[in-house]
């Protein structure tokens, strides 16, 4: 039987949200303090997927400054009706106050709208379009409005004016009550509304749970066989945890996926952040029925039927020289955007702000997807400092520098620097490091540095929701020149 490998969405891509118009599949993924913000996917085979670009694409649209890198853009969904894109998203502030927000789009590959601000409690707003043309909008909130174990709720969402009207309704408080109940999708089926839950929290207990109900706005009855997909119990040999926060689709001939979020730990940690991983999903008279065959979410899953053979391997990205008039769309700053150049390599202006500010750092990064990798970049450089990152937040990350003639490692920890190791350097430098389950090993040409353990740039160590970014960056002024950047996997 043909097999496919998950995460079909490898690295930090969480809370995947997916629907599906004709034979195109269009996805969605949280994105923080990452600037632009919410990705874009298209597939038509539900494996392999490209990047189509960013909803929250312009600078200005939303405030990400100041802003811890696991705060900003979380949980969106994305929805199709009557040749609109709809995305629904939180701009997120733990403990300080958030906006839910609406975007159409008649391409999900842009141009989207601005943001419209919902009047809307909570996080993990989504939609769903009934029978009758009319959207529900539900989200979950706890008793304060703030984010939290509690409830999920519903209130109309008015398409020609963008509001939500009417009363809110709540439609259930989850299997077990004060278990984090979130990120609520509805879907109907033979005239029942399934509403899909994660509850557990997004670590280790994290879960998909369901209810359902006769009438759109309730009651929500639970689904006893709650939960329907979970890796809590599995133990640590298990390669896939935390999995949860899902979303469904059908096929065009009939077969029904879901997207989840999942993690790969290695002894008890993770550094590529909450991964997309897609299960298939059977429709019983009781609901749906989560992996059939195998319980729960596999590396190696059968391929969906609509993909017909067997997806060929990506060719390897290969060396990007930065020869685009724009950098693509897998490449992130942190909170805005940075001053740069491309066409004949990366040319950074280095700002003021170091990468342990809140600010907009001279940052360029892309997602760390695979534990066993190799980055490479070359550059010159006469400023104060610039070099390459692995950037799992503000306060936790390993730097290898050019420094005042020297490549220095630095370990940044819980906001703390050390300076690892230097060594003298001169003109044009090849600044490597090299990703396996123990560490991450930097060089300078073929001299080696130093080993940074993997576990200091885990999300259990470092706290928060995001994976690690591998990015180019400046500070202390000065113009840098990146000539090429490699990304292997190995
Ligand atoms: C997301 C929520 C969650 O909105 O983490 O705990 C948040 N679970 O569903 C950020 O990814």
């Amino acid at each position: 039987m043909p097999t496919f490998r998950n995460p079909v969405l490898p690295g930090c891509h969480p809370d995947p949200s997916i629907c599906r118009v004709g034979a195109d599949f269009y996805l969605v993924t949280s994105s923080f303090a990452y600037f632009p913000g919410l990705p874009v996917f298209h597939s038509r085979d539900l494996v392999r997927w490209r990047q189509l670009g960013h909803v929250v694409d312009r600078p200005g649209l939303l405030p990400l400054e100041g802003l811890d890198v696991s705060d900003g853009l979380w949980a969106p969904t994305i929805r199709h009706h009557e040749g609109r894109f709809y995305v629904v998203s939180t701009l997120a502030v733990r403990r300080r106050g958030r906006i839910t927000f609406v975007a159409t789009a008649d391409d999900p590959a842009g141009p989207w709208s601005d943001p419209v601000p919902l009047e809307a409690e909570g996080i993990d707003p989504s939609l769903f379009f009934d029978d009758d043309g009319r959207c529900w909008f539900t989200a979950c909130r706890d008793a304060a409005g703030d984010v939290g174990p509690g409830e999920l709720w519903m209130r109309e969402l008015d398409l020609e004016r963008l509001k939500l009207v009417g009363p809110a309704h709540v439609l259930w408080h989850g299997a077990v009550r004060g278990a984090w109940v979130e990120a609520p999708h509805l879907y109907k089926r033979d005239g029942t509304y399934h509403l899909i839950a994660a509850e557990g929290g997004t670590e280790r207990n994290h879960s998909v749970t369901a209810a359902r109900a006769e009438t759109v706005t309730g009651p929500y009855v639970t689904d006893p066989r709650s939960p329907l997909l979970t890796h809590r119990h599995r133990g640590p040999g298990e390669p896939v945890h935390n999995v949860g926060h899902a979303d469904l689709v059908d096929t065009p001939d009939g077969e029904t996926w879901a997207v989840t979020l999942g993690v790969r730990p290695i002894d008890g940690t993770h550094t590529l952040g909450r991964e997309t991983f897609l299960v298939p999903v059977t429709w019983t008279p009781a609901g749906p029925v989560f992996a059939p065959e195998s319980g729960g979410v596999r590396l190696d899953e059968r391929l969906p039927s609509i993909a017909a053979a067997l997806p060929e391997d990506e060719p390897p990205a290969g060396r990007e020289h930065f020869d685009g008039p724009v950098l693509g769309p897998e490449w992130n700053s942190l909170r805005g955007p940075v001053d740069h150049l491309t066409g004949d390599g990366l040319e950074i202006e280095a700002g003021p702000e170091p990468l342990s500010t809140l600010g907009v750092p001279a940052f360029v990064g892309r997602r760390q997807q695979h534990v066993r990798f190799r980055a490479r970049t070359s550059l010159t450089f006469t400023g104060a400092e610039a070099g390459l990152a692995v950037f799992q937040n503000q306060d936790q990350h390993a730097t290898l520098a050019l420094i005042d003639g020297e490549a220095v490692l630095t370990v940044r920890e819980s906001g703390v620097p050390t300076r690892v190791a230097a060594a003298p350097v001169h003109g044009e430098v090849v600044l490597e490091v090299e990703g396996d389950e123990t560490g991450y090993t930097f060089r300078v040409g073929s001299t080696a540095l130093g080993t940074v353990g993997r576990a200091l740039l885990s999300t259990e160590r470092a706290g928060g929701f995001v994976g690690v970014y591998l990015g180019l960056y400046a500070s202390g002024g000065g113009r840098v020149r990146f000539g090429w950047f490699d990304y292997e996997p190995a």
